[in-house]
């Protein structure tokens, strides 16, 4: 798990939770935001549980030099949505798959923000994407990360073409 330590960058990213069990559905998200070089710190923050530390948090989050929040939860998942209502910072939402509903509850519960109040909701388990779109957004004003995202694309570009290359010698093509 990252985190900005005393000396260190300032944090850039929050990764909130709703219950330490969706650590795990989240830490391709921590990964990924490291692989890039962005100052991230997890925590847990329950909209139900602890609502006036979610709310502290949310309220606190932009003074304190984050610039994007990236927020999972599962069940009746309103953690996203409370934290869009009361920053003005991007939130991106990803629904865990934590109950019998397999993620579908809080695919909806994320997704459906009324208007007003915007969450960008990632697929179920989507904590890569979350990352990544994180880093879009930050890329926005900072050249460097700009051109690790333009490495990363190229890069799915060339696995897709070894992809096809397999399939051409699978299938007997060309
Ligand atoms: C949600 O309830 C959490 O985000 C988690 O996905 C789900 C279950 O939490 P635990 O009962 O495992 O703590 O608030």
């Amino acid at each position: 798990m990252s985190d900005a330590g005393p000396g260190s960058a300032p944090m850039r990213v929050a990764v909130v939770m709703g219950s330490d069990s969706d650590l795990a559905t989240v830490q391709p998200a921590l990964d990924t935001l490291a692989a890039f070089g962005v100052t991230a710190r997890a925590q847990v923050v329950s909209a139900h549980r602890s609502p006036d530390a979610m709310l502290e948090f949310g309220h606190r989050a932009a003074e304190q030099g984050i610039e994007v929040i990236i927020a999972a939860a599962g069940g009746a998942a309103h953690l996203p949505g409370m934290l869009a209502s009361v920053t003005r910072l991007p939130v991106i939402g990803i629904p865990v798959p934590a109950t019998a509903m397999a993620g579908v509850d809080a695919l909806l519960s994320i997704a459906q923000m009324p208007a007003g109040v915007p969450v960008a909701t990632m697929a179920v388990g989507g904590a890569e994407n979350a990352a990544l779109l994180a880093v879009r957004i930050l890329a926005l004003g900072d050249a460097d990360l700009a051109g690790r995202l333009d490495a990363h694309r190229a890069a799915l570009i060339e696995r897709a073409r070894d992809g096809d290359r397999r399939v051409g010698e699978a299938t007997g093509r060309d």
